[in-house]
């Protein structure tokens, strides 16, 4: 099995044992891949995202937190915050990885097979799209390497921009 796959399309439609959410640090749902999440998953979601709101305060950006997926076909979603980009200075790098991080801790901990994640930080958080590429992919590629769970994880990209510049990453590594 490949530990590592590109797609492009719609997360919410993915069956795996968790999706990640590009989520805020209030966890109170909202556009993009956020939005999407909440709309197809159900209130079940914000339910735990409000539980999770009143004991630990939210999520902050670099964290994630675990719920279950509602009515999706996952079972779980990780709702993991990406840095806000303001120009590159402010550790949005760090902070991206960390996203990234967190959320394959936490199917780590969990045992979970297969994750899919979306390209956070990519949308309206504004990460420019090639640099968050290659933090996501050399993020996952390492722990992957490192760690057994999870044991694959699939990038899906909803638009073509990200569907490319991962396909290229994914070239690249099998050559
Ligand atoms: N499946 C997969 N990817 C998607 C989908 C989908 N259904 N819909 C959008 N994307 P964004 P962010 C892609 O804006 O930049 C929300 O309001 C999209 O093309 O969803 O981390 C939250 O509540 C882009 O490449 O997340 C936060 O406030 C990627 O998902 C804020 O936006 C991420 O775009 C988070 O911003």
């Amino acid at each position: 099995m490949e530990k590592i796959e590109v797609i492009q399309g719609d997360i919410t439609k993915l069956k795996v044992d968790a999706i990640v959410n590009a989520a805020n640090s209030q966890l109170m749902g909202g556009g993009g891949v956020d939005g999407a999440i909440h709309k197809a998953g159900g209130i079940k979601i914000a339910e735990e995202c409000a539980k999770i709101r009143e004991q630990q305060n939210g999520c902050l950006p670099g964290n994630a937190v675990l719920t279950s997926g509602g009515n999706l076909p996952s079972p779980y979603v990780i709702h993991a915050v990406g840095p806000i980009w303001h120009g590159g200075k402010r550790n949005e790098a760090e902070i991206l990885a960390n996203a990234y991080l967190s959320s394959l801790q936490l199917a780590k901990d969990k045992r979970f097979s297969v994750i899919a994640f979306p390209n956070i930080s990519t949308g309206v958080y504004g990460y420019p799209k090639k640099e968050a590429s290659q933090i996501a992919f050399n993020t996952v590629n390492k722990f992957l390497t490192k760690n057994e769970f999870p044991k694959k994880v699939i990038f899906v990209c909803f638009d073509e921009e990200n569907y490319l510049l991962y396909k290229e990453l994914i070239q690249n590594l099998a050559s």
